[in-house]
C-alpha cells in the first residue's frame, strides 16, 4: 500500500508534523562547520586559529540563544505527557555554562501561524456579544426541538420505549423499560426542563419497578447504555441539582440510583452464567436468566460497551461485583490476537474467541474502540495502562489500514475490511463510524483544549495525527450531511476511490463539491436521527474551539427541523435522504432525545457545562462522572 493511500502513516513524510521536525542551532552549526571544505581548512590551519575559531563557535551560539531561544528547539515532540523539565527556564531565555553543554531541551510543537489565527478568530467570534446572543438563541431552538420530541411522545407513546410520530402512537422495540423515558431524562436536566424531569423522573418512580422485575427479553448492551447508563446520569445530575435547588420536584435522586441497582443485577446474569470472561448477549428479566443469540455469537461492540455504566455503579453502590464481571471483558480481550490492534466484529461467548475476520469501527464494531479510551480515562487513577495501550495501537491500525481519501476530492474516510486484512478494502462507511472523530480529540488531548494542551506540552506526535484526522474525518461526516437533498446524511456511505468508483447515485445536492466523491446505494439512503456526527462536532468545538464545528451542527439541526419535525408531536426518521420531499419513517429514536438534541444544545452552550475533563459520555450520550478517589456524587 503507499503512503498515498495512508495519509495518516507515520511514514509519510508530508504529514503536518514534519513542520515540527526542526534542527537545533547546535545540529545547524555543528553540520556547517563539519563541511567537507572545512575540514580540510581546519587541518590545514595552526592551533591559534582553531581555537579562536571554536571560541568564535562558542559565543555565536550563546548570544543566539540568549536572543532566541525559542530557535533552539529540537527535531521531535515530547513524549506522551512531555517533560516539563527545562521549558520553562528555556522560555525565560536565562543561560549558563551548564545549559552550553546540555542537550537543548525538547520543547512542545507550537501551533503555526495559521492555526494561531484560526484560533484566535474562533475565540474572538465567541467573546462577541451579538454571536454570544445568537448562538443562546440557537440553542433555545434545540430546547424547543426536545420539548416538540417529547410531548409527542408523551401524548402518544408514554411508557413504550418508542414513539411512532405518524401512526400515533408507542412501540416497545427495546423489551418495554420505557426507554424513551430514561434516555431523555437527563437531556431534561441538562436544558433544565423542570417539567419534563418531573413527568419523566414520576414515571420511573411508579412504574419502572415493576416492569424490571416482570418483562421479558431485554439485549444487555442496549439496556445497559440507555437504561442503566441514563438512571445513572440522572442520578449524579440530580444530586448535583438538589444540591442547588433544594425545591426541585421529581423523585429523590436514591430512585434512580436503586432502579439502576436492581436492573444491574439481573443483567449480571450475562455475565455470571457465561463459561467465558465474554456475556452473553441477551437477559430474560423475569426469569433473571441470560442466554445468546441465535448465532451464538455476540457483537463485539456490545461485549465491551458495558464497562462505564458497571464502573460506576460499583463506586457509587461500594460493590465492586458490577466492575469486576465486566472489566474482566476487556482484561480478556487484552489478551486476544488482533490485526494491529483492530478485531472482528463478532466474539463468541462460549469459546471466548473473536469469530470470523470481518474488521469495521462501524456497526457491531464501533464503540469498542471507543470505551477503551473512555474506560482508561475514567479509570486514570487506576492506572489501567492496557487500556490505552489497545487504543494507541487500534488507532494506529486504522491508520494505516483503514483510512484513505476519495476521489476526485480528496475526502478522508474509514473504509473496512469485510474479509480481514488478507481480504479487500471496501470504501463504505456507516454514519455510525462518525463517533470516531470525536473519540480521536478526546484521546489526543484528554478533554482539555488544543491550545492549552499544546501551551504546556501534553501532546505527542501521535495525539497530533490523531487530532488531525478527527478534524479531517468530521468534515467528510458532515459533507456525508449537506452532499444530499435534504442536508441530512445517509445510514451508510461509499467513496469513489482508487479500486472503486461507481457513478449515478449521488445525495442529490447538485451544488456539493463532493458530489461526485460520495456514492449513497439505494438501499442506504434513510436516516434515523442518528447522533454520531453532531457528537463529534461536539466535542471538537470544545476541543479545538473552532466556531466551524457550530455552524456545521446548526445546519444538521436546521434540516433535521425542515424535513424530520412532525407537526401532532416528535420527529420521524427517514427513507430517502436523496430526494425531495422525502419519504418519512414511522419511528423516533430513543437515542434522539438521548443524544442528538443533547449533543446540539450542549454544542451552542456553555463549555462549562459537562465539562470533558470531568465526565466521560457513555456511548448513549450519558456523562458519567470522571472517577476520583472521593465517592463523587
Ligand atoms: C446509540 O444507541 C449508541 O450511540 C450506540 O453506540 C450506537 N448506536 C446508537 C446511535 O446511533
Amino acid at each position: 500500500m503507499s503512503s498515498k493511500t495512508l495519509p495518516y502513516s507515520i511514514k509519510d513524510i508530508q504529514y503536518d508534523n514534519a513542520k515540527f521536525r526542526r534542527r537545533s542551532l547546535l545540529q545547524v552549526i555543528s553540520h556547517t562547520f563539519l563541511t567537507k571544505r572545512m575540514k580540510r581548512e581546519c587541518m590545514a590551519c595552526s592551533t591559534g586559529k582553531f581555537l579562536a575559531l571554536l571560541m568564535i563557535c562558542g559565543l555565536t551560539y550563546l548570544v543566539l540563544t540568549h536572543a532566541s531561544p525559542i530557535d533552539s528547539i529540537t527535531n521531535g515532540v515530547s513524549g506522551a505527557f512531555g517533560s516539563k523539565e527545562g521549558d520553562n527556564s528555556i522560555m525565560d531565555g536565562g543561560i549558563g555554562v551548564k545549559r552550553f553543554w546540555r542537550k537543548p531541551p525538547r520543547l512542545p510543537p507550537r501551533l503555526s501561524p495559521d492555526e494561531v489565527n484560526s484560533h484566535n478568530r474562533s475565540m474572538h467570534g465567541i467573546a462577541k456579544p451579538n454571536q454570544q446572543s445568537e448562538w443562546i438563541a440557537r440553542q433555545e431552538s434545540v430546547q424547543k426541538a426536545f420539548i416538540h420530541a417529547w410531548s409527542g411522545y408523551k401524548k402518544y407513546a408514554m411508557g413504550y420505549d418508542e414513539l411512532m410520530p405518524l401512526s400515533q402512537r408507542g412501540v416497545d422495540g427495546l423489551g418495554g423499560l420505557g426507554a424513551t423515558v430514561v434516555d431523555a431524562l437527563d437531556t431534561a436536566m441538562i436544558m433544565r426542563l423542570d417539567d419534563v424531569v418531573f413527568e419523566a423522573g414520576s414515571w420511573i418512580e411508579k412504574h419502572l419497578p415493576e416492569r424490571i422485575s416482570q418483562r421479558g427479553q431485554v439485549n444487555l448492551f442496549e439496556t445497559t447504555i440507555r437504561v442503566v447508563g441514563g438512571l445513572l446520569s440522572a442520578y449524579h445530575l440530580s444530586v448535583v441539582q438538589q444540591e442547588g435547588n433544594p425545591t426541585n420536584k421529581g423523585p429523590k435522586p436514591s430512585v434512580y440510583l436503586e432502579n439502576a441497582k436492581n436492573l444491574a443485577d439481573i443483567l449480571l446474569t450475562a455475565f455470571t452464567s457465561s463459561p467465558t470472561a465474554i456475556p452473553f448477549s441477551d437477559v430474560v428479566l423475569q426469569d433473571r436468566t441470560a442466554h445468546a443469540a441465535p448465532d451464538g455469537l455476540s457483537s463485539t461492540s456490545e461485549a465491551s460497551t458495558l464497562q462505564l455504566e458497571f464502573n460506576y455503579l460499583s463506586f457509587l453502590t461500594g460493590d465492586p461485583k458490577y466492575s469486576f464481571e465486566s472489566m474482566k471483558v476487556l482484561e480478556h480481550m487484552k489478551t486476544l490476537p488482533k490485526v494491529e490492534g483492530l478485531v472482528p466484529i463478532y466474539i463468541s461467548p462460549t469459546s471466548g474467541e473473536f469469530s470470523g475476520s470481518n474488521i469495521r469501527l462501524g456497526s457491531r464494531g464501533d464503540s469498542y474502540y471507543e470505551y477503551l479510551i473512555k474506560v482508561w480515562l475514567q479509570q486514570r487513577q487506576s492506572n489501567r495502562t492496557y487500556l490505552h495501550d489497545m487504543y494507541e495501537e487500534a488507532m494506529k491500525g486504522v491508520k494505516h489500514l483503514l483510512v484513505r481519501k476519495s476521489k476526485p476530492n480528496g475526502l478522508v474516510f474509514v473504509g473496512e475490511l469485510p474479509a480481514g486484512v488478507d481480504g479487500g478494502f471496501s470504501p463504505k462507511m456507516d454514519h455510525l463510524v462518525c463517533f470516531l472523530p470525536g473519540t480521536l480529540a478526546l484521546g489526543a488531548t484528554k478533554g482539555i483544549t488544543k491550545a492549552k494542551a499544546m501551551e504546556e506540552n501534553l501532546l505527542t506526535f501521535e495525539d497530533l495525527e490523531n487530532l488531525k484526522l478527527a478534524e479531517d474525518l468530521a468534515k467528510t461526516c458532515y459533507e456525508m450531511y449537506s452532499v444530499t437533498s435534504t442536508g441530512l446524511a445517509p445510514e451508510i456511505a461509499y467513496f469513489n476511490s482508487e479500486g472503486y468508483s461507481e457513478d449515478g447515485l449521488d445525495g442529490g445536492n447538485k451544488t456539493s463539491e463532493y458530489i461526485h466523491d460520495i456514492v449513497i446505494k439505494h438501499a442506504d439512503r434513510h436516516n434515523l436521527l442518528r447522533p454520531e456526527t453532531v457528537e463529534s462536532l461536539f466535542i471538537l468545538y470544545r476541543i479545538t474551539e473552532d466556531s466551524k464545528y457550530r455552524e456545521w451542527g446548526w445546519s444538521i439541526f436546521k434540516a433535521f427541523e425542515k424535513y424530520t419535525k412532525v407537526d401532532s408531536g416528535g420527529y420521524s426518521s427517514l427513507d430517502d435522504v436523496t430526494v425531495l420531499p422525502p419519504r418519512r419513517r414511522d419511528k423516533m429514536e430513543t437515542f434522539f432525545l438521548g443524544e442528538t438534541l443533547k449533543y446540539l444544545f450542549l454544542l451552542f452552550g456553555d463549555g462549562n457545562v459537562i465539562p470533558l475533563t470531568e465526565f466521560v459520555f457513555n456511548t448513549e450520550a450519558h456523562p458519567i462522572p470522571i472517577m476520583t478517589t472521593r465517592k463523587n456524587e
